[in-house]
């Protein structure tokens, strides 16, 4: 089931359901090594969301700005590889989308507990905007928000469930985006949370 959102956008529902049991796996080992941890924005805001990472590169923000880093400022030791399951299911997921020989560097894992929602924003901070970023739910449904190119055009809503997987590659690739307060509920598998990880090309 392949759902066009937009013009390089496509939700493929269920995509890693298959799977799910050797992704929680993985991403349990994730968090031993670097907790999740609600980072500032170079304005003092506290993010709602927690975030940790795994991959060559991980996203972090602090009041000097975002970035990406090799090493994971908490720990000061380097993010965990990317599991081979993880780069698998992106890659396929990828290809699928109609992007072929996508190889992403870092995974970006956001963590939704009931209230946390993420503000309309762009992902600017890597270097081709050329390659896709893969995007994969597990847990909780959340509200998508999908707007366009500019700010101010009005978001459509998509509602996304555990196991589903969105592509954003081409002209969507810079499209506004945001996640809507998430709704408090209990995932039979993932209990009161969602998690997205985000398959990125960083460097
Ligand atoms: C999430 N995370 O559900 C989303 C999934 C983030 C973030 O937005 O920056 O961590 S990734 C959604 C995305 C990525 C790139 C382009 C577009 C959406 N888009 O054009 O809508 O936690
Ligand atoms: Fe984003």
């Amino acid at each position: 089931p392949r759902e066009a959102m937009a013009d390089g956008a496509v939700l493929l529902r269920g995509f890693v359901k298959p799977h799910e049991s050797e992704l929680i796996a993985s991403l349990r080992e994730i968090v031993t090594q670097a907790p999740f941890r609600r980072m500032f924005t170079p304005g003092g805001h506290q993010m709602s969301v927690a975030m940790t990472n795994c991959g060559n590169a991980g996203w972090v923000t602090d009041h000097s700005g975002y970035r990406y880093d090799g090493v994971d400022p908490v720990s000061g030791q380097p993010w965990l590889a990317m599991p081979p399951v993880f780069r698998a299911l992106a890659e396929m997921a990828a290809s699928d989308g109609g992007f072929e020989g996508f190889s992403p560097d870092a995974c970006l894992i956001n963590r939704y507990a009931p209230g946390a929602r993420m503000s309309l924003h762009q992902d600017r901070n890597e270097i081709d905007f050329g390659a896709p970023i893969v995007s994969v739910s597990l847990g909780l449904p959340a509200t998508f928000l999908f707007g366009g190119p500019k700010r101010a055009d009005k978001p459509q809503r998509y509602r996304l469930e555990h196991g589903d997987v969105v592509v954003w590659g081409g002209p969507s690739r810079l499209f506004f985006h945001g996640v809507a307060p998430l709704a408090d509920g209990d995932h039979a598998v993932m209990g009161r949370q969602r998690i997205n990880l985000t398959f990125r090309k960083a460097r």
